[in-house]
């Protein structure tokens, strides 16, 4: 099967360039990964390069060892992808101590996997092991407002959650296990891929103050979602923020529970704490 005409690199072009429609990635903000299945590997085999050299990944993940993953090029525009993805996107070998990978096709005018690769491969082994191997998708995004709000809520897990979950009545359902927040950090390197991957043992969503946001899901669609859905959220805080910093009304700890009820999804009481 031809690399560019299989389903899997047609679901993350599109993902890309939808994420890129929606003012998410400037220049070349955000990445993307995506773990492929055996019988993608397979299908693809005969196309695949001949082996390059290895390099080092800057994390280990020996939990991805001999794994495949489709990923976006440091420094590539996600503007660009749509148009020209064999430049832009890359299929990557993970080695089998997983410490190294080598790239098995695509980046053809050269360059190399995302600058955010250890927080892609650690969110992507943490994820493969709480899922059962059902989470394949990881996507960084900068999202316009949640990076607004965090600068004027305080970055805990807690609060992000019940704000974004009291904004629209589908956010509990969508995200019934909450987001994640880590303070400011230098971004690309491995002090910030191990907390993002202790938060995603927990969330699907981690976001990265006055940065962006991290995704986790099974598949394009509902990866592209989660972002989406947690972006939205946050648009309406801002704007509602804009207006009056109190609410009139909104939706009350015990509205959840009776919504928890009914979407059989299970809120965790710590979200929804009593407000002075
Ligand atoms: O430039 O988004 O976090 C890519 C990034 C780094
Ligand atoms: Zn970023």
């Amino acid at each position: 099967m031809r690399i560019l005409e299989s389903k899997f690199v047609k679901g993350f072009i599109k993902m890309a360039d939808d994420g890129y429609q929606l003012g998410w990635h400037e220049r070349n903000g955000g990445n993307l990964s995506y773990r492929l299945k055996p019988d993608e590997v397979q299908s693809i085999q005969p196309r695949l390069n001949c082996p390059g050299e290895w390099l080092e990944i800057g994390a280990e993940v020996p939990g991805l060892a001999g794994e495949y993953f489709l990923v976006t090029g440091s420094g590539k525009y996600f503007r660009n992808i749509i148009v020209d993805p064999e430049a832009c996107i890359a299929i990557i070998e993970i080695d089998e101590k997983g410490v190294n990978y080598r790239i098995r096709w695509g980046l053809v005018e050269g360059g190399t996997p995302t600058s955010e690769l250890p927080t892609h491969l650690m969110n992507h082994e943490v994820k493969k092991r709480v899922t059962n191997g059902e989470h394949r998708v990881i996507y960084h995004a900068h999202t316009t407002n949640i990076i607004a709000l965090t600068f004027v809520l305080p970055l805990n897990d807690e609060v992000f959650t019940r704000e974004l979950w009291e904004m629209a009545t589908e956010c509990p359902v969508v995200f019934p296990g909450g987001v994640g927040v880590i303070g400011w950090m230098v971004p690309g390197g491995r002090a910030i891929a191990i907390k993002t991957a202790q938060l995603m043992e927990k969330y699907d969503v981690a976001i990265w103050a006055h940065h962006g946001m991290f995704c986790s899901g099974a598949d394009f669609d509902l990866t592209f979602g989660l972002m989406h859905t947690v972006e939205k959220s946050a648009e309406i805080l801002v704007k509602m923020l804009s207006m009056s910093p109190h609410k009139l009304q909104t939706i009350q700890p015990q509205n959840f529970r009776d919504l928890a009820k009914d979407f059989k999804v299970s809120l965790p009481e710590q979200f929804l704490y009593e407000k002075e």
